[in-house]
């Protein structure tokens, strides 16, 4: 084994690491999203070939780790750096590899490789840190040959980085960083309009289960639109026989049905038993009477930007919802209030927030997501079409 050889190891990793973590950062930040959207496809892909080249690395190492830790002898500091590298890199990679292929496994394997993927990122951070500090700055405070120095130093980096990570884990729950969270989500105001508008409030049932899991808010445009109730129209167009519009409070006096059901976005967090209340889309489509010609179900989102669009057999599906109450609440703004659309059987992204405008389209429409390279095919589960 050669030092030489053991130093570029070292020199690589150290590199490639830092594109991991800002790389991983810039994905699953929700706040980030709306600056990344375009680099999101590539950066996944990279972010991905990264991890592979840092197994790679680790394989390249392990032949060596015999003879290295004979050398480190009584440096149980170093050791216990190997060590816990090794750890990290292996738990990043199961959980990274889970993740890639998160749509073939059941839904809770996915939801705790990416916690996990996550808080070893929120761990590594402070360790990368003090590492880098006390070995790449050469900030030697103890003779590093003498063992009992070198165990004081160690319990020196140990504390720097708990104390690190307990003040990161703070700062994480502070800026709501995925797997940060606090246990109870705060998403903004329960108030999807503006105060001292004339509505009258649509009755919201009270749930009877609770949602368990929290949604990550992710919008591609900031800020998060907010609208007037005064001023909010709802329209359905296009190759319909009767175009329609809505204001606010006839939107909410439609018939309302409730619906119990899961909510699962692409990235691998889900949250479960989520009460929605609202309309039934098949409902509002039989209103407006649709063409025999239309094909697909367009949504365009009030930010503007953001629009995806459904085939008119999975718009028939008794489970797609425009709702405007989630767990006995008025929609939350940041969720997508005062309405958005809901479709439990396929990945969140089809789920458009802020819906203003339905249009009734003859061809395929490219979403959003798709359009940067998610898959066309939103399913869940393949089977999932065949459903109801
Ligand atoms: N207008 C709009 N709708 C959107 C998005 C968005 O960024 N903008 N993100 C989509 C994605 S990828 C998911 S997973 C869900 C997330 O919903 P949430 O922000 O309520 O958690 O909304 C979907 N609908
Ligand atoms: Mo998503």
């Amino acid at each position: 084994m050669s030092a030489k050889r053991l130093a570029r190891l070292h020199t690589w990793n150290g590199w490639n690491l830092l594109f991991l973590v800002l790389s991983g950062v810039l994905l699953y930040t929700p706040a980030l999203r709306a600056w990344t959207t375009a680099l999101r496809t590539p950066l996944k892909y990279l972010h991905i070939g990264a991890g592979l080249l840092s197994l790679g690395l680790l394989a390249a190492y392990l032949p060596m780790a015999g003879t290295h830790f004979d050398r480190l002898r009584q440096r149980t500091g170093q050791k216990a750096n190997v060590v816990l590298l090794t750890g990290l890199l292996l738990g990043w990679g199961l959980s990274g590899a889970l993740l890639i292929f998160n749509r073939y496994l059941p839904g809770g394997v996915a939801e705790s490789s990416l916690v996990w993927h996550d808080r070893l990122t929120w761990f590594a951070i402070p360790w990368a840190l003090a590492h880098a500090v006390t070995r790449y700055f050469k900030v030697r405070l103890f003779q590093a040959d003498n063992p009992i120095q070198e165990d004081r130093r160690l319990l020196l980096t140990g504390a720097a980085t708990v104390a690190g990570a307990w003040f990161w884990g703070r700062l994480g729950g502070a800026l709501g960083l995925p797997g940060m969270e606090k246990a109870k989500p705060g998403y903004g105001t329960h108030q999807p309009i503006e105060p001292g508008a004339v509505i009258v409030p649509p009755p919201i049932v009270a749930p009877t289960t609770a949602s368990r899991g929290r949604f990550r808010v992710y919008t591609v445009v900031e800020p998060i639109p907010t609208f007037d109730a005064r001023t909010w129209r709802f329209t359905v167009k296009g190759l319909v026989e009767k175009e329609l519009a809505f204001t606010w409070e006839e939107f909410s006096r439609l018939p309302k049905v409730t619906q119990v059901s899961d909510f699962h976005c692409i990235t691998g967090w889900s949250v479960y038993s989520v009460t929605w209340e609202g309309v039934r889309l098949s409902d509002l489509l039989d209103l407006a009477d649709v063409r025999p010609e239309a094909a697909y179900v367009k949504f365009i989102s009030g930010d503007g930007v953001y629009t995806d669009a459904i085939d008119l057999t999975t718009a028939g599906m008794a489970d797609v919802l425009l709702p405007w109450a989630m767990d006995g609440s008025p929609l939350p703004t940041a969720l997508g209030g005062p309405v958005r659309l809901v479709v439990p059987q396929m990945y969140g992204y089809k789920s458009v927030k802020w819906v203003q405008a339905i249009e009734l389209i003859d061809r395929e429409h490219i979403g959003f997501w798709e359009d940067l390279g998610y898959p066309a095919d939103a399913w869940l589960r393949k089977e999932g079409a065949q459903d109801t």
